[in-house]
């Protein structure tokens, strides 16, 4: 049940952005592990696969799903019984769900020493990290602007805006297309990301890469708060991140579309920005160029490709003998 609801709410996007979809599939694992019936191991391990399997085809960007998910199931590992496992699956989402809390305020105390006094910073889309780094500059103290911009077609600009107000941060809200005719008056771009990949490339919301360029163009420094789960692990082997594209009619009324047959609505949700307009990715582990990302997978996320070879090896067996 909390699999299906769960599941339910980052489809439809009642959960968004990819730190609290990793927080809520663990919370899910975790609360899931509590209600299966199962007699026995290979019963509670094959409902526990299940219920990652469903989750994981919510949304198929933020890599932070999977990596939480990976986090959360690999604690099964060495279960001696289901009380056993399932304590071991309460253990690991309560500590995924901590360090991801932990992560996003120790990125923001590192990135607000980015923003000084003065600065006007531009911020894209709805991002707990990005928005994190700005409120900490604030709360330090220091006397700034913040450009939002609108984010067509779910419009997560009126979170932004919404916390920014709050936090009293004088905050210009643009639309989307109107970020290149401000970018020379901004000092720091600011983004979230889902996903990193292994050479540096950042996927965020769509958009983010026009911002990156309209950046690079202007010299203004683009900054991504990325805790070290948004790194994906299986670019390694040249794994691409799947894009996800969503219904038409998050941009066009089907009315509308109904009356133009020879027109076809594109709606990607994300997009690819390169690592050369990406100037810092600062993570809980600290500021780091975008060409590290590698070291970050293999370091911190504990990922190499001996590693990825023996997961590989070890998903056919447990599909094999469903452990
Ligand atoms: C959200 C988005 C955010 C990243 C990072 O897209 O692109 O910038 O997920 O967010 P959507 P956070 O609204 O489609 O989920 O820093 O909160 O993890």
């Amino acid at each position: 049940m909390v699999i299906s609801e769960t599941a339910e709410k980052i489809r439809s996007m009642e959960i968004r952005g990819a730190g609290r979809i990793a927080r809520s599939a663990a919370a899910a694992l975790r609360d899931h592990a509590g209600e299966i019936d199962a007699s026995d191991l290979p019963g509670f391990v094959s409902g526990m696969q299940r219920a990652a399997e469903i989750l994981l085809e919510t949304r198929p960007t933020a890599v932070s799903l999977p990596n939480a998910v990976h986090s959360v199931m690999a604690a099964l590992a060495g279960a001696r019984d289901v009380e056993d496992a399932r304590e071991r699956i309460r253990a690991a989402a309560d500590e995924f769900i901590r360090s991801s809390g932990e992560a996003v305020n120790r990125i923001a105390a590192i990135g607000a020493r980015h923003i000084r006094d003065g600065d006007i910073v531009l911020t894209h889309c709805n991002s707990e990290a990005a928005l994190g780094c700005i409120l900490a500059a604030s709360r330090d103290g220091k006397d700034f602007e913040v450009f939002a911009t609108e984010v067509r077609p779910r419009n997560q600009g009126l979170l932004t805006i919404r916390v920014l107000n709050d936090a009293g941060i004088r905050t210009s809200y643009i639309v989307d297309s109107a970020v290149r005719s401000f970018m020379n008056d901004v000092d720091l771009v600011v983004v979230g990301t889902d996903a990193v990949t292994v050479n540096g490339a950042v996927v965020n919301k769509i958009g983010t890469s026009q911002i990156a360029l309209a950046a690079h163009e202007a010299r203004t420094p683009f900054m991504v708060a990325a805790e070290t789960y948004k790194f994906a692990p299986r670019t390694i082997l040249g794994e691409l991140i799947a894009i996800e594209e969503r219904d038409p009619a998050e941009v066009l009324s089907p009315g509308l579309q109904e009356g133009l047959p020879h027109v076809r609505v594109r709606n990607p949700a994300f997009d690819v920005t390169p690592a050369e307009y990406v100037d810092l990715i600062v993570t809980e582990r600290g500021a780091i160029p975008p060409q590290m990302a590698y070291i970050i997978i293999r370091d911190y996320l504990g990922w190499d490709l001996e590693e990825f070879s023996r997961e590989s090896v070890s998903r056919r067996n447990e599909t094999e003998l469903c452990i």
